[in-house]
């Protein structure tokens, strides 16, 4: 069904560019990218944005804090019966799409206090009340992970507001498949991959300390993945696929000066930067469950949480690609699910007592029931896990 979507869209084609003559599109995906400059971001005004946002943010978490600061297991008067205390959970990019959908889930249970660690601060704030989600359930702290430094200073936040960390979901996420340039964290590397994977291997690496000390009975790390950076998949088999190489790009630093911004040492192409992201994330997540699982209890996981057609995540592909891609989801190739039940997958594999395997990359069938799914051979490759871990520590600083 879905190849037979494929055939009928052309390889390439023109559309006109609003008062610009035509703009070619590649026939590398199926509606094409190239259109790039009106969506690109202006990063110095959004540095300043931050900048204000996370003195802000701070004072959020310090009024939220004292509150939440309770044992694990504790005796709910009069009966003296024993009863857990609410979990505390990070969830990186929590101001939209899938990450705001997760949040809302866990916080309706109000079994949960979550962390939304987002880059902007008042966007996240709009997001979480038109959430509808309730003040005690939720805090807000500022994170962005295109830089180490804000990953540093989240952590010292995070342990300075003395909630204990239970889960961990390192969702956040960029895709710039219109790129034509390769853009760059603060710390010069690739954006995609130095956000997507750079970011969260540091914050994660950090974390491991709280998460370990935490008290709580059934304690996670969540790294989301994707089905389009496994090629054991049709999805994944859409060009450009992804694809590490040698990682000799990634060794080098990913800084387009003295090595290639991409991983595999090629040219840049954002799409594939994405994909090889996901790769990462997916490599990390197996590697943290070979190197801490028996030793700590802390469940490592990741997912596909379905084709969330209609998220922010496609905000720099082209308009068309925004408008029919939802339809194409939905209707051809079926994948399509909504935020809000992909946030209610990502909620299980935080709190959901029967998902607490580790070392396991979830998916759901079409009748929304999890299963483990199986990596593409890339992305369960141990050797390369282990070289991307050992690259990556030395790029974040940690050895
Ligand atoms: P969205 O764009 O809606 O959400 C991404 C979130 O990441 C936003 O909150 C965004 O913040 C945040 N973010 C981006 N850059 C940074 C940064 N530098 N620091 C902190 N936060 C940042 O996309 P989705 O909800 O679709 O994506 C969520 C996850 O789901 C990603 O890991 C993605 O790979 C994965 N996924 C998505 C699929 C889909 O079909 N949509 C399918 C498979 C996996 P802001 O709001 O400020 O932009
Ligand atoms: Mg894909 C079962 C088929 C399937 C599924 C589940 C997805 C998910 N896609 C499928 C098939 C196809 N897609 C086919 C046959 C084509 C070519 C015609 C196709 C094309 C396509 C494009 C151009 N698909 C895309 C793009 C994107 O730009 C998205 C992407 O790669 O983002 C990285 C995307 C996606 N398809 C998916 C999913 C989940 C995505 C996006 C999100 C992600 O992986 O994070």
């Amino acid at each position: 069904m879905a190849l037979q979507a494929a055939s009928l869209v052309p390889a390439s084609f023109s559309i006109p560019k609003e008062g610009k003559g035509s703009v070619s599109l590649r026939d590398s995906t199926l509606f094409g990218l190239s259109l790039s400059d009106s969506f690109k971001a202006d990063f110095s005004s959004s540095a300043l944005r931050c900048k204000r946002e996370f003195q802000q943010s701070i004072g959020v978490v310090r009024a939220e804090t004292a509150a939440t600061a309770t044992p694990a297991v504790s005796k709910s008067a009069p009966e003296g019966k024993k009863t857990l205390r609410k979990g505390n959970v990070v969830v990186t990019g929590a101001s939209s799409g899938l990450g705001l959908a997760t949040a809302k889930a866990l916080a309706e249970t109000g079994k949960w206090h979550v962390i939304m660690a987002c880059r902007d601060f008042l966007k996240a704030a709009r997001a979480a009340k038109s959430a509808g989600m309730s003040k005690e359930n939720y805090s807000i702290m500022h994170l962005d992970l295109a830089s180490l430094d804000s990953v540093r200073q989240f952590v010292d936040n995070l342990r300075r507001s003395e909630m204990p960390l239970d889960v961990l979901v390192c969702n956040a996420a960029v895709y710039l498949p219109t790129a034509k340039e390769p853009r760059f964290t603060a710390e010069g590397f690739e954006l995609s991959v130095g956000t997507n994977h750079l970011g969260h291997f540091l914050l994660a690496r950090l974390l491991m300390d709280d998460l370990t000390k935490s008290d709580y009975p059934s304690k996670r790390l969540i790294i989301v993945g994707s089905i389009t950076g496994n090629t054991n998949t049709l999805a994944g088999n859409v060009p450009p696929k992804a694809n590490l190489g040698d990682l000799r790009g990634l060794a080098g630093g990913l800084n387009g000066l003295n090595s290639s911004a991409m991983i595999d040492g090629g040219d840049f192409d954002g799409a594939k930067a994405y994909k090889d992201s996901k790769v990462c994330n997916m490599l990390t997540m197996q590697e943290f469950h070979r190197r801490y699982h028996e030793e700590t209890g802390i469940t490592f996981a990741s997912l596909y949480p379905g084709c969330i057609a209609t998220t922010g995540l496609f905000r720099e592909h082209i308009p068309l690609f925004r408008t029919l891609f939802p339809p194409f989801q939905k209707y051809i190739t079926k994948g399509y699910v909504s935020e809000d039940e992909a946030g209610k997958r990502l909620a299980q594999v935080v709190s959901d007592p029967s998902l607490t395997k580790s070392g396991v990359y979830w998916s759901w069938n079409k009748a929304s029931a999890s299963f483990e799914n199986q990596l593409s051979q890339e992305a369960s490759d141990v050797e390369k896990a282990r070289k991307v871990w050992e690259i990556s520590e030395k790029l974040v600083g940690l050895a």
